[in-house]
């Protein structure tokens, strides 16, 4: 375990003596990358994913009646229920952890009440998916917990669930599967509508994977996230009254798309033209990788950032200004938004002999510009949900 990790696991254990007189079972589930591919889960297309080394920890021991207790521990903050009610908390952070237990219910998994800290390391809003993580993070603990014997895979979905039908959102499969999935330097491609995957070696001596957090998140992102989702549905439906084998966009060709673009209202045409690139450009992106070609990967994630910008308007003028002036100053291989939008960071791939530059000159340009002081974060590649403790 990291330095970071090993201290997070003692204030856990720590905080979870203070409040409950029990050893706990402790899990770690992370937050997650996507190299390119956005957007694009819920469509059914690929994605290029991977867990990185900043996860949930969730520290959980059965109880013997059916109250349950979650302490958060880095905020300080309690909140408690009995089972079978669960409510929507405006808390808001419960919301993650008593949606799984109400999924867990519904599919028919037998358990009780527990006694619950967590504590996390993911940013919180900066688009490294710390929902999926502490989503996995706590289904996983009560699967070891109560012997539930959940499969990764349903896990996964079960945490999509908890988004979709507890949170609101419409989100796709991807934070979740990269959360649950992950492997030490290896990216996924995910393939959205079959669920088949495959790993890819992520290793590269002289090249970063480096998150730039604007620090900002703008509201709304919900539901722009479900109207987004709408809009490609819209299209959908519109193409398949003339093609009628079409599920979703991951089946729609430019040139089906270019045929029936004047029946399309524009913000349709483009929010599907988007999709359908960026399924494309993502398969071309993994062959890029396989012959280590990281210039053209690099230039492709300049596209999809365009695409997001101008086509599918989810970024915002924090994201761009970050993008655009890793342009301007020709200082990285490759940069985009990553994410939902809205908000959150940019991720980059970095040259080792230029980190040091890429630093100095994107934080204080940042600053200057938004008087924002600017995070950035190393996109170390780790392992998916895990057991860190019995
Ligand atoms: C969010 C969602 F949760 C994902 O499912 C995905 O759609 C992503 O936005 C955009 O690619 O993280």
């Amino acid at each position: 375990m990291s330095t970071a990790a090993t201290d997070i696991v003692s204030h856990l254990e720590e905080v979870f003596k203070q409040h409950f007189h029990t050893k706990p079972i402790i899990v770690r589930s992370p937050g997650r990358v996507n190299l390119i591919g956005e957007h694009t889960d819920y469509n059914e297309g690929f994605v290029l994913p991977a867990a990185v080394d900043k996860a949930a920890y969730v520290a959980l021991t059965p109880r013997q009646d059916d109250y349950y207790n979650w302490v958060a521990a880095d905020l300080n903050d309690t909140y408690s229920g009995k089972l079978p009610d669960i409510q929507k908390s405006d808390k808001g952070w419960p919301n993650y952890l008593s949606g799984m237990v109400q999924q867990l219910v519904k599919a028919g998994h037998k358990i009780r009440g527990f006694d619950c800290v967590i504590s996390a390391n993911v940013p919180i809003g900066a688009g490294m998916s710390s929902s999926a993580a502490l989503e996995c993070a706590v289904g996983f603990a009560l699967s070891e917990a109560f012997n539930l014997n959940i499969s990764r895979i349903e896990l996964v979905k079960l945490g999509q669930k908890v988004e979709n039908e507890f949170v609101g959102v419409k989100s796709g499969i991807m934070d979740q599967f990269a959360s649950v999935f992950g492997k030490k330097d290896h990216v996924i491609r995910l393939d959205c509508r079959s669920l088949e995957y495959e790993y890819f070696p992520f290793k590269m001596q002289d090249i970063r994977i480096v998150l730039c957090d604007t620090g900002v998140k703008h509201s709304l992102v919900a539901t722009e996230y479900n109207t987004r989702r709408e809009q490609c549905e819209a299209g959908v439906k519109l193409l398949q009254s003339y093609y009628p084998e079409i599920k979703s966009l991951r089946d729609v060709s430019l040139e089906q798309l270019e045929l029936h673009r004047m029946e399309m209202e524009p913000v349709i045409y483009n929010r599907c033209l988007y999709v359908v690139e960026e399924i494309a450009r993502l398969l071309l992106a993994t062959e890029d990788l396989q012959r280590g070609d990281m210039a053209s990967f690099g230039n492709r994630m300049y596209l999809t950032h365009y695409g997001l910008r101008d086509l599918y308007e989810v970024s915002c003028p924090e994201l761009d200004y970050l993008v655009e002036f890793t342009e301007k100053e020709d200082i990285v291989l490759g940069s985009r938004m990553m994410g939902g939008g809205f908000g959150g960071c940019t991720i980059n791939l970095v040259k080792e002999e230029n980190i040091e530059a890429f630093f100095d000159r994107i934080s204080k340009a940042y600053k200057q510009q938004t008087g924002i002081n600017l995070k950035i974060y190393d996109g170390k590649i780790e392992d998916g949900t895990s057991v860190i403790k019995r």
